[in-house]
């Protein structure tokens, strides 16, 4: 059998960071470990194809060589995943959709031969056997998570690695937490699967052969939901970075509770993670309480953020608005929360309803859902009836997007961010990375297009008169956020644009919401 693996495009959103990889000539964040995983449990006696149309096209010629197409995605891929099932089927190609898509989207809407719901695992090789002999089933669900050891080395010699800014390794699946929109705990549960140690240093060691040198984001939902296995992965990761004396650098995302743990966070430090994703979600702890986001509460946030990026670990994260408990007051205090907290990159989304989560089911019991939502909760496309004004929610969304990435104010963000970190830290990191071509090349494009092109030039020279003498140490970083800015603030004006030519007036908030919704898609 040939197998053609295909991801669809991801839209243009803050997640898709499409205006700041053009700096670096890499064309998506991450390759789709998904369905690299998938090609590694298909039979070696397959052959395998795999395009990912955020990298590269799909040419009728990939389609007539395939007996299958495997189609992967999330939920904001649907439309694009929708297309590519049509034009396989069009053409008579035999269709299999998985991915997390299969758990917000009802298999049927999803118009494939065979849907996949759920870890693939454990099913794969039924599956490749039933496709075989023409007898495969429209549903395939696996009835438990499988064990992380069983999940195989993906198959890297399926993509064109040098096209993305970031490599993917996964280390655990799942989260012990249980706040109540979250969508990870309902498609990968509360207990924490983790792999061998051993099995994540080959992927490592697979990595560096194929000549691997940049970032690798360990792609976990919660990377210390398992604190002791955490741990024990930090020790052996300094222990491989230091064998081959390789630059590699860690990301990954994390609950809050990381703060309490100074041993945790030093063995990350020592591990080589230079930056974490956290879910804050709000400064407004009634909001914490009524969405069970109980690790955040009875604790300051400011001083649990400032003690990570004290470990030299850059603090993403990821902020709510439209939660039940929101008051007319809290896009100034998100905004107040933002700037203190030295977060450049600050991910504010609208709240959305995912399919499948206990804030979905609380919401349709008090007849409040408007639709299934498309998985972006980045623009203003509310799923649900909020309790605060819908017109007034989506304004002051825009508002705090306007002055959280203006120039001025993102930058005081990056400033307060690289004068906490570790100096030390950052003067090895910078050394080892700034001098590599893509980064020589983000610059002069960075100077041109911020510096000489860009409306907020002033703004852009100021800050890197400072970052050159100020903070030196950290130059590199410091031209990282810059570059990663740009996006943000590209984004912003588009939104914002979108936003003003939808405007009009309505009798319903909600109808009001969802037709500007309509229009900025
Ligand atoms: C890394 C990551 C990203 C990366 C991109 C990765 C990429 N190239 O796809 C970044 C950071 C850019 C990103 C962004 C976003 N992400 Co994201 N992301 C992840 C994360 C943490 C890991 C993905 C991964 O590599 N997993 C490892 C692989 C092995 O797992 P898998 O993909 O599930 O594959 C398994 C099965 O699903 C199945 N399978 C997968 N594909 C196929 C195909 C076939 C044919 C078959 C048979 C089986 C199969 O087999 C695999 C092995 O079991 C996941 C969470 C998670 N645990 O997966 C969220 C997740 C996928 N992201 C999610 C979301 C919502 C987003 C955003 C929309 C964020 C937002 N709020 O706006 C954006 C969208 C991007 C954009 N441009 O706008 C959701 C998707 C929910 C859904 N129901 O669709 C997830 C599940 C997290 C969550 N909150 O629930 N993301
Ligand atoms: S901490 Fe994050 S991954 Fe865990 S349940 Fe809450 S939102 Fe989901």
């Amino acid at each position: 059998m040939n197998a053609l693996l295909i991801y669809p495009e991801f839209p243009e959103t803050y997640w898709s960071f499409k205006h700041a990889l053009k700096f670096v000539g890499k064309r998506a964040a991450q390759p789709p470990l998904g369905l690299m995983t998938v090609a590694a449990l298909l039979p070696s006696t397959w052959k395998k194809q795999l395009v990912d149309t955020n990298v590269e096209r799909l040419r009728d010629r990939d389609l007539a060589w395939a007996d299958v197409a495997m189609v992967s995605g999330m939920h904001i891929q649907r439309k694009a995943l929708l297309a590519i099932v049509e034009r396989c089927r069009a053409r008579g190609l035999r269709t299999v959709v998985g991915g997390p898509i299969t758990s917000s989207v009802p298999a049927a809407e999803l118009k494939a031969d065979h849907v996949v719901i759920g870890e693939a695992e454990s099913l794969i090789s039924g599956l490749a056997r039933d496709l075989e002999e023409g007898t495969a089933k429209p549903v395939y669900q696996a009835d438990e998570r499988p064990a992380m050891a069983t999940s195989p080395l993906p198959d890297l010699s399926l993509i064109k690695m040098h096209r993305y800014s970031t490599m993917a390794v996964q280390y655990s699946r799942g989260c012990p937490f249980n706040c109540e929109f979250c969508d990870i705990i309902e498609i990968y549960g509360r207990r924490p699967r983790t792999k061998a140690v051993a099995q994540v240093l080959a992927e490592l060691d697979q990595l560096r052969a194929a000549g691997w040198r940049e970032a690798v984001f360990i792609v976990d939902d919660n990377f210390i939901g398992n604190k002791a296995r955490a741990k024990e992965l930090c020790v052996a990761l300094a222990e491989w970075r230091s064998q081959y004396k390789t630059s590699f650098d860690f990301n990954t995302e994390a609950s809050l509770n990381l703060a309490d743990d100074p041993e945790l966070m030093q063995l990350m430090k020592d591990a080589g993670f230079i930056s974490v994703f956290l879910g804050i979600e709000t400064p407004d702890e009634s909001g914490l309480i009524a969405s069970n986001k109980l690790q955040n509460t009875r604790r300051s946030l400011l001083e649990s953020v400032a003690k990570i990026q004290s470990y030299g670990m850059q603090v993403m994260g990821g902020f709510i608005l439209g939660f039940d408990t929101d008051r007319e007051d809290i896009f100034d205090r998100m905004v107040e929360f933002i700037q203190t907290s030295g977060i450049p990159i600050a991910m504010v989304g609208l709240l959305q309803a995912m399919p499948g989560t206990q804030l979905f089911r609380r919401l349709r019991g008090e007849g409040r859902i408007l639709d299934a939502g498309d998985g972006d909760n980045t623009d203003v496309k509310l799923n649900f009836i909020p309790h605060m004004d819908a017109p007034r929610l989506v304004e002051g969304y825009r508002s705090v997007l306007k002055r959280i990435y203006s120039c001025e104010a993102y930058y005081e963000r990056v400033k307060l961010y690289l004068s906490r970190t570790h100096p030390r830290h950052e003067m090895r990191t910078t050394r080892q990375r700034w001098l590599t071509w893509s980064n020589v090349r983000a610059f002069v494009t960075s100077i041109v297009r911020q510096g000489v092109f860009g409306r907020q030039r002033w703004s852009y020279w100021r800050f890197l008169a400072q970052a050159a003498t100020r903070y030196r140490r950290c130059f590199g970083t410091a031209m990282t956020l810059a570059v990663m800015g740009y996006h943000f603030q590209v984004m912003t004006q588009k939104l914002s644009k979108a936003m003003d030519s939808a405007r009009q007036p309505a009798e319903s908030g909600a109808i009001s919401l969802r037709e500007i919704g309509r229009q900025t898609r």
